[in-house]
């Protein structure tokens, strides 16, 4: 309960600045503070994150990028002119890189469709289950800042955004990156898809967290986190689950007439007929269900704007997954959550307070609605992570551990569905073709 009642308290201090590690000795001082949090969180962690977090300051404002997809010489004689995306983002205590608004365009010559209000990861929950049963709360029980980008971070493709107001360094990357083959075939020949793709890493002591957001040509939006760095000292062969917990406030088209409905395939081994279901999500109310892979279990949001062909603009949460994690806490228990939107209440941002959230039973159709959603990658340590006794040792009980976990990615897709009334960037004929008449025809 402590652990709720402090974690609206407004910050005074930017974590930043009481986080932020100068160049040399900054690796002494990163394992220092991975040390400390390893040591004195199970203990004292509410603690220790109170102390740092009251001295926080105001996050700085949103920055606003764009980007267009122009339809090019192998998207055809379509008269679209191809897509574009709108998006805001910002970094802020306890929320690393998160969005503050994203907008689409269909056709460069239409308006903005609003497809988010905010999104962001809530939590990153921790717990190593072999031996310490340490469990963190890397975003809410912590004061972590944002790492520091340079040209070696954005890569040929990348783009160093600037500060945020008030930073000492940038901490963002814009990249834009083909993304392979979109469609192929016998008539039209091919073509390759484009994303803009912003990241930042969130230093989490020993840890590093890639936290990133693609926005592609085709109006999808992709949400992944990464885990990369070093293994928890004191336990650096510990097995331990990373647990990403989304929190996406879509405001499709008229946010405030959204509906939340679930999908499901159910398909019985005895005969040849399968069900594909769309009804609403929980009867109507807010609630938490599970993932169930054999029925690809989606959830839909559907706005009441329709497309050319008369269908509700809608968007599918597709899970993306390794497996599903289970703990003992009671927000582990579900995969995949809707709530109406009421972000002006501290403890509903919260992810681990869902199971409270979700208590009165609020209707979610026809409102402003929120997802949730969990995404896990589940680390057992092996050799490729690291090796001891060879670095410098920090401390007389340090292991001079050396090397960096390879990143390992988890997350899911935001997909429209009848967003466009026809295949995005097809070489469509711009009206249809009359049928020429042949002077061989029979009378
Ligand atoms: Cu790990």
């Amino acid at each position: 309960m402590a652990y709720f009642a402090e974690f609206h308290r407004e910050p005074t201090v930017k974590p930043k600045v009481l986080l932020a590690m100068p160049q040399s000795p900054a690796p002494v001082v990163r394992l220092s503070v991975a040390f400390l949090r390893f040591l004195l969180v199970p203990f004292f962690g509410i603690l220790l994150s109170t102390n740092t977090r009251a001295q926080g300051l105001p996050d700085p404002p949103s920055q606003e990028t764009t980007i267009e997809f122009v339809v090019g010489d192998n998207g055809g004689v379509s008269p679209r002119k191809g897509t574009a995306w709108k998006v805001h983002y910002a970094r802020g205590l306890h929320k690393g890189l998160y969005i503050t608004g994203a907008w689409f365009k269909r056709d460069l010559s239409e308006d903005w469709i609003k497809v988010l209000h905010d999104a962001r990861i809530a939590d990153l929950f921790v717990p190593y289950h072999h031996s310490s049963f340490t469990r963190f709360f890397d975003l809410t029980g912590f004061s972590f800042p944002l790492a520091e980008v340079k040209e070696e971070d954005a890569g040929a493709n990348g783009t160093i955004m600037p500060p945020f107001t008030g930073d000492a360094y940038p901490t963002v990357i814009r990249e834009v990156r083909d993304r392979g083959v979109v469609w192929k075939d016998y008539s039209n020949g091919v073509r390759r898809g484009r994303e803009m793709v912003l990241w930042a890493g969130l230093e989490a002591g020993n840890y590093m967290y890639l936290m990133q957001y693609g926005f592609l040509d085709d109006g999808t939006i992709t949400f992944r986190v990464g885990a990369t760095g070093q293994n928890l000292p004191g336990s650096r062969k510990e097995a331990h689950m990373h647990d990403a917990h989304w929190r996406i406030d879509i405001d499709l088209v008229d946010g405030k007439k959204n509906d939340a409905m679930i999908m499901t395939h159910s398909e019985a081994i005895t005969g040849l007929a399968a069900d594909d279901v769309e009804e609403p999500f929980n009867s109507g109310l807010e609630g938490g269900i599970e993932w169930d892979p054999k029925k690809f279990t989606m959830i839909r949001v559907r706005s009441n704007k329709k497309n050319a062909n008369g269908k509700n603009i809608s968007y599918d949460l597709m899970p993306i997954r390794q497996g599903t994690a289970r703990h003992k806490e009671a927000f582990t228990h579900n995969d995949l959550w809707v709530t109406k939107s009421h972000a002006e209440r501290p403890l509903e941002m919260l992810f681990a307070n869902l199971p409270t959230i979700i208590r009165d039973h609020e209707v979610v159709e026809g409102t402003d609605i929120v997802l949730w959603y969990t995404s896990s990658s589940h680390h057992e340590p092996r050799d490729e992570d690291g090796k001891g006794n060879t670095g410098r040792r920090l401390w007389f009980w340090d292991d001079g551990w050396e090397g960096s976990a390879l990143v390992m990615w988890s997350g899911f897709d935001l997909r429209p569905r009848n967003l466009f009334d026809r295949t995005p960037f097809y070489p469509y004929a711009p009206t249809p073709a009359a049928r020429p008449v042949s002077s061989n025809a029979r009378q």
